[in-house]
């Protein structure tokens, strides 16, 4: 979409309302012609199911993008404030049912595909995952997104388009093996390309002073290495409201100059080695989640993102407003996703003062009324620092303005705690040392408006914590801005048979509006309701069994209990505290004690950085204990455990609507919020979980008596960290020294002694960030209620329905309607 924003003298006449044929005709023309492809034969033939995916997701954009254009234009033209969303990370998953849905066409395509004799859930099988995100982070930015073009507000996501998304895993011998993505391999339907808009991103170079056409001594960057940014842009359909928002994704290209130049000289290789230089930056995307490593190539990425995004935002202003940049920063917003876009305070200030002329105070009075933080992680590992050493050398005039940045601030610093140089140290955007390094998420509050956290206890622990003493100087900067999940994918879609249950029964406004659901809570003591309820439940299970065993070759019984954790593998989310338990049940078939016991089918999923050693070492964990289990006969009718491979948007799509216990189990304190258990509690789980995170709020609207509390609270960890014994408390536990013995004997890993000894004497160690012995008690106990509430069939269905009746405030409608009227000031597109 070009810049040329001047409206055409008949603009209000344009007409971008194309007559369309029926949707069977364009789905015909497009496989035939437009693809080529000659459909004969068997429709179950995998090329022909491929060949029609291609082809319907063509006729779905085709009626996607006059109503695309329509709202792109209205956003540019509109004198309203827009909002920027910059994410290094958007974890979409698939395009083809969403845009289905939000355009209201799920009849018209299931009658055209049944030419074919197919059906919509294969056809849409065929379309690879945009895993463009790690986890959590990447997944809220997508349902924003989604949310946004619901309210038709005026928002923009800005990221990049890596050739590869997140790796895909498979297990081999229990461990995690990883292959890359090539979601791009037969193209992408969904995106389009816009070298019309494309941007220069320029790196390494020095600062030069000269004086300008005044005779003013300005600094600018010379000497720079460009690097082109080319715009591809998808479509992001709101819900049947003739809405459809952009999606940005930038590819690094090279420069033509910088090509001919060596192709002149007769380098004809070099050039073509400084083009794959170029392209790497927008190569692949870096699989650490609340985890950094400090590469260049991450921080190129994250410059990257950032100058191209805001040289493109500057130029469609300069388009409508020529050079004056007074009102630029009351009528723009950027919207920092963590601190990974934090690059964008100090090049907006280069950009405005370097390239359009301001002076330090208006440029920085710009930058600071349209920057907004979002913190998404407590780990202090999870928190950026760059070394000035790389800074220097890649971004040499942003790291002078850096220094300038936190020179007037540690001025403000001096008048708020006068002569307190210990202070200065602490709150100084550089943190000085033999290898100085430039704190991000300084960086990123000193130059925000807003800042905020995604769950109230996080909120609080930054304001009395990591930011406390920011939150001294600036009490109104911070804010909370509880997380959601767009019930439109994660509970509409995924589930289709809930959605026609609370169709028929609630009505649909639901689906635009969560806070509806709530009506369904009457419902809960009506038992031929909960008789429906239940079918759909049984469905599910059966359409995940079938998942299970083409996955992994073992079968789930639906009739057992599913419990699921799925969600990054870290140590904080304490997979091992649920394979503790795992083990505890298993020792006591083997004893015989198996009163009370409820058949459970124990699901656990999800990606470990593939550097994280330990983290790695818990899937083989998990692996091993899995087979012990399933292969043993005693077992059998009482437990199934299966580690689900390569867990992704499109596989939870299908996991969540069959789950009954949700597993939220993380160290209180450190999950920031958690959203996977938001859609969990929306497809009417149960969730077992600690004080952590979004959690809390779970349970407050769930009501307490339906979610299962267990373990020590924040400020409990925190005190019981200053006098940690474990060993005592297994000692003290015959449960806990069994299920230890189990683990430290080698029975799972007979062939291969001393394999897990890194995590059993982790968790005997009296310093274990994780304290996960110190919640076991408290979660083996918690779930043997769980066990005996779900032999209540009537009571742990009730409990189910008033989780799905609770779960209004989880919708990130919610969370976008709270951003836009606190942080954002912006509304819906008119
Ligand atoms: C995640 C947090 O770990 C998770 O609690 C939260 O729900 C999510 O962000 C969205 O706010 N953080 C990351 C990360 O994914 O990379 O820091």
């Amino acid at each position: 979409m070009s810049n040329t924003l001047s409206a055409p003298p008949n603009a209000s006449q344009t007409d971008t309302s194309f007559p369309h044929l029926e949707l069977s005709s364009e789905l015909a023309r497009h496989l035939t012609i437009t693809l080529g492809h000659d459909f004969t034969g068997d429709s179950t033939d995998k090329q022909n199911s491929e060949y029609l995916y291609q082809a319907l997701a063509i006729t779905v954009r085709d009626r996607l993008v006059p109503i695309w254009l329509e709202t792109w234009k209205k956003t540019c033209l509109s004198e309203d404030r827009k909002v920027y969303y910059l994410s290094l990370e958007f974890l979409i998953g698939r395009s083809l049912t969403n845009a289905v849905e939000n355009l209201d066409l799920d009849e018209d395509v299931r009658k055209a595909l049944r030419a074919y004799s197919v059906g919509m859930e294969e056809v849409a099988d065929k379309e690879l995952d945009a895993g463009l995100g790690n986890g959590g982070l990447g997944r809220l930015a997508a349902c924003f997104l989604d949310s946004c073009a619901n309210l038709q507000l005026p928002v923009v996501g800005y990221g990049i388009r890596y050739e590869y998304g997140m790796f895909h895993q498979h297990i081999e011998d229990g461990r995690q093996v990883e292959d890359p993505d090539r979601w791009l391999r037969d193209g992408n339907p969904w995106e389009i390309k816009r070298p019309e808009d494309t941007r220069r991103v320029r790196f390494y170079g020095r600062t030069e002073n000269y004086y300008d056409e005044h005779g003013t001594l300005r600094p600018r960057l010379v000497d720079s290495h460009d690097v082109l940014a080319v715009p591809f842009d998808m479509p992001v359909p709101g819900y049947r409201n003739d809405t459809v928002n952009t999606l940005r994704l930038w590819k690094a290209s090279t420069t033509d100059v910088f090509n001919l130049s060596e192709f002149n000289a007769g380098s004809y290789p070099e050039a073509v080695a400084a083009k794959n230089d170029a392209e790497q930056i927008s190569m692949v995307l870096y699989p650490n989640d609340a985890s950094e490593n400090g590469k260049e190539l991450r921080l190129k990425q994250q410059y990257f993102l950032v100058s191209s995004s805001l040289q493109d935002v500057i130029a469609r202003w300069a388009e409508q407003h020529g050079e004056d940049f007074s009102d630029f920063g009351r009528k723009n917003c950027f919207q920092l996703n963590d601190t990974h876009p934090a690059c964008a305070v100090p090049e907006l200030m280069r950009l405005l003062m370097d390239e359009h002329g301001l002076e330090w105070d208006d440029a920085w009075d710009v930058v600071t009324r349209c920057m907004a933080y979002t913190n998404h992680t407590l780990l202090p590992e999870a928190l950026e620092r760059w070394s000035v050493g790389l800074f220097s050398r890649l971004l040499p005039r942003l790291l002078d303005i850096i220094y300038e940045i936190n020179a007037r601030f540690l001025k403000l610093v001096d008048q708020q705690w006068p002569g307190d140089v210990a202070m200065r140290r602490e709150m100084s955007l550089i943190e000085e040392g033999d290898n100085p390094h430039i704190r991000m998420a300084y960086l990123a509050i000193v130059g925000s408006f807003s800042v905020n956290g995604v769950a109230g206890l996080h909120t609080q622990l930054l304001e009395s914590g990591l930011f406390k003493h920011f939150n001294t100087l600036w009490p109104r900067k911070f804010n909370n801005k509880t997380n959601g999940v767009t019930q439109r994918r994660w509970l509409s879609h995924c589930n289709p048979g809930l959605r026609e249950l609370l169709n028929e029964t609630i009505g649909d406004g639901w689906q635009k509006d969560l806070t509806k659901i709530s009506d369904l809570a009457s419902h809960a003591t009506d038992a031929d309701f909960r008789k429906k309820w239940i079918e759909v439940k049984q469905q599910n299970k059966a359409r995940l069994s079938d998942l299970v065993v083409a996955e992994t070759g073992v079968r789930f019984d639906t009739s057992f209990m599913f419990d699921v954790q799925v969600k990054r593998i870290h140590e904080y989310k304490r997979q091992l505290l649920n394979v503790l338990h795992i083990v505890h049940l298993y020792d006591r078939i083997l004893r015989g004690e198996t009163a009370g016991m409820v058949p459970r089918c124990v699901l656990i999923g999800g990606k470990a950085a593939p550097g994280y050693h330990v983290a790695k070492l818990i899937v083989k964990l998990i692996n091993d204990v899995a087979k012990k289990v399933n292969n043993h006969p005693a077992a059998n009718d009482l437990l199934k455990v299966v580690f689900f491979p390569n867990y992704r948007v499109s596989s939870m799509e299908v996991i969540c609507p069959a789950t009954e216990l949700s597993e939220q189990i993380s160290t209180a304190g450190k999950e920031a919020s958690g959203t996977g258990n938001m859609k969990f509690m929306m497809n009417g789980a149960l969730t077992i979980g600690t004080l952590d995170g979004a959690n809390i709020e779970i349970r407050e609207n769930a009501g307490a008596e339906n979610f299962f509390l267990f373990g020590l609270n924040a400020s409990e960890v925190t005190e019981l960290k200053k006098d940690y014994r474990p060993n005592e408390i297994i000692a003290a536990d015959d449960d806990i020294v069994r299920i230890m013995n189990l683990l430290e004997s080698g029975h799972f890993n007979p062939d291969n002694p001393g394999l897990f000894d890194l995590l059993t004497s982790g968790l005997r160690n009296p310093q274990d960030p994780w304290v996960t012995i110190a919640d076991l008690r408290a979660y083996i106990d918690s779930q043997a209620e769980v066990a005996k509430a779900y032999q209540d069939v009537d009571h742990w269905n009730q409990m189910s329905i008033l989780n799905t009746a609770g779960s209004g405030w989880f919708s990130s409608d919610r969370t976008i309607q709270q951003y836009a009227d606190d942080i954002w000031d912006v509304r819906p597109l008119s």
